[in-house]
C-alpha cells in the first residue's frame, strides 16, 4: 500500500487528486506544519527535504511532485495521464517543469523567504514581488500552455491536477484568476471532477 506524507493546501493535493484519477488506493499521512512535524527527526528520515509531498512506495520514499505523478502514471498505464505521442509527452513534462520550477518557486517567495535571505526586510520584498511574479506566470500559462479546456486540449493529463493546484493558491498571492479566461474555465471544470472532490473531502485541498 502507498502512503502519501501530505499538508493540507500544498502540492501534495496534486499527487492526491492524481492518485484517485487512477483510482489507486492510498494511506493518508498528514504532516502538521504548524507544529513543525515537516522538521522532526522522524519526517526527516522519510524525506531529507523536510517537503511534502513523499509517497511511500514498497521500493522505497519517492519525492518530487513532478516525479511523484509520472511514477503514478506509471504504475497506471492504462489511465492514460501520460500523452503516446512522445512529443506532447514532452510538452506535458514541460509544463510541469515549469510548475516547479518557476511558479511553485514564485509562490514559496510569498511565505518562505527565510530560504533565501536572512533580513525580514528582504522577505518583505519578495512578498510584495509575488503578485507580479504569479500573474505574469498565469498570463505565460494562459497565452502559450494552456490548450484547453486541459492543459493538452481534449485530454487529461498528469499536468492537471499539477496546475489545479497551484492555480487554487492564486487568490492569496494577490492574483485574480478572472483575469485569465482559459485557466478560470479549467480551474472551474477541476473543482467538478470526482478525483478533486475527494481530495477536498480527506481535507488534503
Ligand atoms: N520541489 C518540491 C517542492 C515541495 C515543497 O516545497 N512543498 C512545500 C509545500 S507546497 C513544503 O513542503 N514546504 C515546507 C517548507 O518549506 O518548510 C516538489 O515539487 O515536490
Amino acid at each position: 500500500m502507498l502512503t502519501l506524507h501530505y499538508a493540507p493546501g500544498t502540492i501534495a493535493a496534486a499527487v492526491a487528486i492524481a492518485l484517485n484519477e487512477a483510482q489507486v488506493d492510498y494511506d493518508r499521512h498528514r504532516i502538521d506544519f504548524a507544529k513543525k512535524e515537516h522538521r522532526t527527526a522522524a519526517y526527516l528520515a522519510i524525506n531529507p527535504k523536510g517537503r511534502v509531498p513523499a509517497l511511500r512506495t514498497r521500493q522505497g520514499v519517492l519525492t518530487e511532485t513532478a516525479a511523484i505523478l509520472d511514477y503514478i502514471a506509471a504504475i497506471r498505464p492504462e489511465t492514460g495521464l501520460v500523452p503516446d505521442d512522445p512529443f506532447e509527452a514532452a510538452q506535458m513534462r514541460g509544463a510541469m517543469t515549469y510548475l516547479a520550477s518557476t511558479m511553485h518557486v514564485n509562490h514559496a517567495h510569498g511565505g518562505r523567504g527565510m530560504r533565501w535571505a536572512d533580513e525580514a526586510r528582504s522577505w518583505a520584498d519578495m512578498k510584495q514581488k509575488v503578485p507580479q511574479t504569479m500573474a505574469e506566470s498565469a498570463q505565460y500559462l494562459e497565452d502559450h500552455v494552456m490548450q484547453g479546456p486541459y492543459i493538452m486540449g481534449d485530454r487529461f493529463t498528469l499536468a492537471d491536477p499539477y496546475l489545479f493546484v497551484v492555480l487554487t493558491w492564486l487568490p492569496g498571492d494577490g492574483v485574480d484568476i478572472g483575469n485569465f479566461p482559459k485557466l478560470s474555465a479549467f480551474e472551474t471544470a477541476m473543482w467538478d471532477r470526482p478525483s478533486v472532490r475527494m481530495t477536498l473531502s480527506d481535507g488534503i485541498l
